[in-house]
């Protein structure tokens, strides 16, 4: 039986496990990445091991997110991360230079590699063929020690692309459609594997803003065949050594197939608070905008900006709207100044944004009240713009630049001739300069790593203990965000380093009194609903429920990522084995995990007492040897301190 493109790329990287889908296996990494939100502390756990350089092929750390500087909180992450980069083995790419998925594909992305990112869209490096995966800033401090990644082996799920996109249709509306038949938690466990005809037809950015927002799905990660496009696009990047080739065999064998014909589809929109609340832009209708917001890693790349300008030449902003732009990376803004494209978006009246993730995780451009934004980006997550009672839709730039000139939601191919074919240039502009190389090995016992007064130390789990007598803290409904449990935004954002600060602001879309009830209360445990923890890779999400006491989360699925965040710093994720005792247990009831710690360790059930209402219920845990391990010493940090 021939391989997909998963199982080639799993299968050289393989160091334990084997290939059976639902069992533990851990892989190899070969790059990682970092971005400044998670970064500082993924370092600071780095620094805690105690490792003196990285033992990956390449590693980069790049400042991306907290560039809105007010304060000196950001500014002093930045530097730490600086320092650690540079004495550490670990290249640096300075803020300005762009955000990590665009700038990684770039410059650094190999077909045939493992990347594993401190940030959840980090399978845009799918799009040329690479087996990119988000995880937790710990994991990935791990992979740059040299550790192995552990994930679920998946199931694969071919999307067979046949057809080709019509005038003024886009990548985005392909994976808007794969959202829109799998929904936010139709990936989780599962490998998106893009194949068909259609792939052909489809370039390097195009295929990464699929995969990155395959992010959304829950996916493990997206993958796309490694090919002459790809080819194309490395040589372009001045990079054609890098490539390999890399397809499924013919006989390969998928868990499931879904067929998409891209001629048959239209332009869509991800309407508020979900990324797989789609409909097509005419059922929508032509509403009212206030924002338009142009970037971020989905929709940032030079084709995508070409088209942008294309559309805005000559052309002047509604007066009802404010558009921003922001090019994903330095490249992309210095060839839009050098062909005019950018004075063409400037004299239409756009307002032009760094090239950083800015208004995508609330670092300034928040909507006004009641405002309705359309937005290039991969979230729509109530009150991530910073606005809670904004309306946020998710288009493609096409759609986003149409409407921001007719300042209300346009379909382009209604409203204008056929666009002309745009084609990426044949030689991008090359330009390292903002990459920092790290001190050679030899010379890095001079370089100081400088903390801020902002930088405190990271939580640590307690040792598991027989039988955990508590209360319910919390309970929530189905497809809870990481933005929920940890909102991001410019108040917020610079305290990544300090989680006692952060913690006031746990939870708080949910439940005001949640942190404040956690401190006087002492904690107790979070029940949760389906997909619990979709969305960011941030382990804030984790760390801070961790500072105020919590001990386990009892919810009716999980998400991959943050289910792994939570068993890392030594909370235990449980699911309900009849889901309908989820309607049976109520905030602030008194609960007690009966006999927990044997139950985990010797693979028995798991039993909730509820004392309020005198009943039990039966929960799964299905935890690895690995995983036990780190719930009973608390975390993978206690557990590798250990185990030294
Ligand atoms: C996001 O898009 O939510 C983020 C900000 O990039 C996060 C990482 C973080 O919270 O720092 C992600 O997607 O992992
Ligand atoms: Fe940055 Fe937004 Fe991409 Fe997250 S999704 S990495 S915040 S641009």
């Amino acid at each position: 039986m021939g391989y997909t493109i998963a199982e080639k790329l799993i299968s050289s990287h393989l160091v334990s496990g084997e290939m059976i889908k639902g069992t533990e296996i851990g892989l190899k990494i070969d790059q990682t990445l970092t971005q400044d939100a998670t970064g500082t502390m993924a370092y600071l756990q780095f620094e805690a091991m105690g490792i003196e350089r990285v033992k990956t092929e390449l590693s980069v750390a790049y400042i991306d997110h907290n560039t809105l500087q007010n304060g000196f909180e950001n500014a002093d992450d930045h530097r730490f991360i600086q320092t650690v980069a540079k004495k550490r083995g670990i290249r640096f790419s300075r803020p300005g230079n762009g955000i990590c998925h665009q700038v990684h594909l770039e410059r650094f992305g190999k077909p045939g590699k493992t990347l594993l990112g401190s940030d959840s869209h980090t399978p845009t490096g799918g799009g040329i063929g690479m087996l990119a995966m988000g995880a937790g800033g710990l994991d990935v401090a791990v992979a740059m020690g040299g550790g192995t990644y552990y994930i679920t082996m998946p199931e694969i799920v071919k999307v067979n692309l046949t057809g080709k996109l019509n005038s003024w249709v886009a990548a985005k509306d392909i994976i808007l459609k794969v959202l829109e038949i799998l929904s936010v938690k139709g990936g989780v466990g599962k490998i998106i594997e893009y194949g068909g005809e259609g792939v052909a037809t489809l370039s390097v950015p195009e295929r990464a803003t699929i995969t990155n927002m395959g992010a959304e799905l829950g996916a493990t990660t997206s993958v796309f065949p490694s090919d002459d496009v790809t080819k194309s696009f490395l040589k372009a990047q001045g990079r054609e050594e890098d490539w390999i080739e890399l397809k499924a065999d013919d006989d390969a064998v998928y868990d499931a197939v879904i067929d998409i014909n891209l001629s048959e589809l239209v332009p869509l929109a991800a309407m508020p608070h979900m990324p797989d609340n789609v409909k097509s832009v005419d059922e929508i209708g032509n509403i009212k905008i206030d924002q338009v917001c142009i970037g971020s890693c989905t929709n940032s790349s030079m084709l995508d900006m070409l088209k942008v300008a294309y559309i805005l030449k000559g052309k002047k902003v509604a007066p009802n709207v404010s558009l921003s732009i922001a090019p994903g990376s330095k490249q992309v803004l210095t060839m839009l100044a050098q062909n005019c494209a950018l004075a063409d978006m400037i004299d239409a009246g756009a307002r032009i944004l760094e090239s950083a993730c800015g208004p995508c995780i609330g670092m300034g451009q928040s909507p006004n009240s009641k405002g309705i934004s359309l937005r290039t980006f991969n979230r729509n997550f109530e009150g991530r713009s910073g606005t809670a009672d904004a309306g946020i839709y998710l288009v493609s730039p096409e759609v986003a630049a149409v409407s921001a000139v007719t300042g209300v939601l346009t379909n382009p191919a209604k409203a204008l001739p056929d666009m002309p074919e745009f084609k990426l240039p044949e030689h991008f502009l090359i330009n390292d300069n903002m990459v920092e190389i790290p001190a050679d090995a030899d010379k890095a016992g001079e370089v100081e790593v400088i903390y801020g007064p902002n930088i405190k130390s990271v939580p640590l789990g307690k040792p598991l203990t027989d039988s955990i007598a508590t209360q319910v803290m919390l309970k929530v409904g189905d497809n809870i965000t990481t933005d929920h449990i940890m909102p991001a935004g410019a108040k917020i954002l610079p305290y990544r380093s300090n989680v006692p600060h952060l913690s006031q602001f746990c939870f708080k879309q949910c439940d005001e009194d949640f942190a404040e009830n956690c401190k006087k209360m002492g904690g107790g445990i979070i029940v949760g609903g389906q997909n619990y923890g979709q969305g960011s890779s941030r382990e804030h999400a984790a760390l801070v429920p961790l500072y105020l006491g919590i001990k386990a989360v009892v919810a009716k699925s999980f998400a991959r990522l943050h289910k792994a965040n939570l068993i890392n710093s030594g909370i235990i994720p449980l699911t309900f084995k009849n889901v309908e005792n989820y309607d049976r247990i109520d905030k602030f009831d008194k609960v007690t995990l009966k006999n927990v710690k044997d139950a985990i360790e010797n693979d028995k059930d798991i039993i909730l007492v509820n004392e309020t209402k005198g009943e039990e219920y039966e929960l799964a845990g299905g935890f690895s040897e690995r995983q036990k391990n780190m719930l009973i010493y608390g975390g993978l940090l206690n557990y590798t301190g250990a185990n030294k």
